[in-house]
């Protein structure tokens, strides 16, 4: 299927044939991304309003990023972590300065990271804490998600996320999220290790726990020696308004979890953070991963976190999501059943009319010019790359304010 020009329907066809059917995609077939647009295969141009789920908070395609990638690939990609080389540590003092961390381990994918956290939790509970071998428990909060692996499924609370796959990974104690009351209760166990929360909960529906509520968790996690873990693959890297979500509470945790953004899109790098008293814990030979921390990862990263500082995104995320959340929030459709978020992270919860559901609103956005996706059924995420303007900004509410109107 290569000599007639392909129609997007037979790009379609092609990954179902070919390709796992892993995913639902909305019916788009993108060919080029720049900023915070992307054109399909027939050149039509989109408002990208997911940012690869806040891994494009740099917007598309950024120029500095795009060149320290291919600057360095001409130079060395890979070395594997049984040698030295000669940007890893630049890599590794940057991010440590950057975040304020003794020390970072760096992995590809945010799942990896999380296992990464989760495996030093659990060390520390076991060299540091004094929990007896194989007893340690971990907190977890009903609707999280932390990726994809069959431990990071037993600690969910989805079955989509987790039916079939067993059996489970044990050790993880679960509490409904944003309520201290129970997570109180569960650290009187004195084999609790640690307290693993996203700041705000992204997959579930954009859920902004109660003010305080990250700052009383570390809080009460301190008091039981128990170590404050927090997930900022999809809130980090200014998504929120500020560089890390748990910033707005003044919280630093105790293990700090960053994937996504750290790249800017353009190559899988994540990373987990902490002190040497934490971090320590895992020895040579203990964990990690061929590409961990590799020279293209390392030059990739440092230009993606240079460009959210130089840019200022964190502050543009933060003003341009109350002007997104007021004027969503103005909207004159009885489809619109709440607006909530932070910074540049935002969800709409839609209310089905004649049988038309958030799916068949994304699909409507989708033929208007502006590309987004439903998470659970009724809950589409509006999450633009953090490089957008006001003026953007406000014609793409434009676009959705008129494609609600459609129904
Ligand atoms: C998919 C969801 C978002 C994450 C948090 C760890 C990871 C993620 C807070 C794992 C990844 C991605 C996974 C991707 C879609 C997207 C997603 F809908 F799946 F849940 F963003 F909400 N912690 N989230 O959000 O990072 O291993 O993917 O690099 O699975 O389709 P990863």
């Amino acid at each position: 299927m290569t000599t007639t020009k392909m129609t997007p329907d037979d790009y379609i066809a092609r990954e179902e044939k070919f390709g796992a059917h892993n995913y639902h995609p909305l019916p788009v077939v993108l060919d080029k991304g720049e900023g915070i647009f992307v054109w399909d295969v027939e050149g039509k141009k989109y408002y990208d309003f997911l940012s690869a789920y806040s891994a494009v908070n740099q917007g598309h395609c950024h120029p500095r990023i795009i060149n320290a990638l291919t600057e360095q690939a001409q130079k060395l990609t890979l070395t594997s972590r049984a040698f030295y080389n000669s940007t890893l540590g630049e890599f590794e003092e940057y991010i440590t300065n950057y975040f304020g961390y003794d020390k970072v381990l760096p992995m590809n994918t945010g799942a990896e990271a999380d296992e990464t956290a989760l495996k030093l939790c659990r060390k520390w509970g076991y060299e540091k804490k004094g929990i007896p071998e194989n007893e340690a428990k971990i907190i977890v909060c009903d609707g999280n998600f932390h990726g994809r692996t069959i431990t990071i499924i037993s600690m969910s609370t989805d079955p989509d996320a987790y039916k079939g796959f067993g059996p489970y990974t044990p050790g993880f104690v679960k509490i409904p999220y944003n309520d201290l009351d129970a997570l109180a209760k569960e650290l009187e166990d004195p084999n609790v290790a640690g307290f693993l929360v996203e700041p705000i909960q992204g997959e579930a529906g954009v859920y902004v726990p109660d003010e305080g509520y990250i700052k009383k968790a570390y809080e009460m996690c301190k008091e039981k020696n128990v170590l404050f873990i927090a997930d900022e693959v999809q809130t980090g890297i200014a998504r929120t308004g500020k560089l890390l979500a748990c910033d707005h509470e003044d919280v630093r945790p105790d293990v700090l979890i960053l994937g996504k953004a750290i790249s800017g899109g353009v190559f899988p790098v994540s990373a987990v953070l902490a002190d040497d008293d934490i971090m320590l814990v895992i020895k040579p030979g203990e964990h990690g991963s061929t590409y961990g921390g590799n020279p293209l990862a390392a030059k990739v990263a440092i230009a993606a976190l240079d460009v959210i500082k130089d840019e200022k995104l964190a502050d543009n995320a933060e003003k341009l999501g109350r002007i997104f959340r007021d004027e969503m929030k103005a909207v004159n459709s009885d489809m619109i059943e709440e607006v909530r978020g932070k910074g540049l992270l935002n969800a709409v919860v839609i209310k089905p009319k004649d049988g038309k559901t958030a799916w068949d609103v994304c699909v409507a956005m989708k033929d208007n010019g502006l590309i987004a996706k439903p998470t659970h059924d009724h809950i589409i995420r509006f999450a633009p790359p953090l490089v957008i303007t006001e003026e953007q900004l406000r014609d793409a509410i434009k676009i959705i304010q008129e494609t609600l109107a459609q129904f």
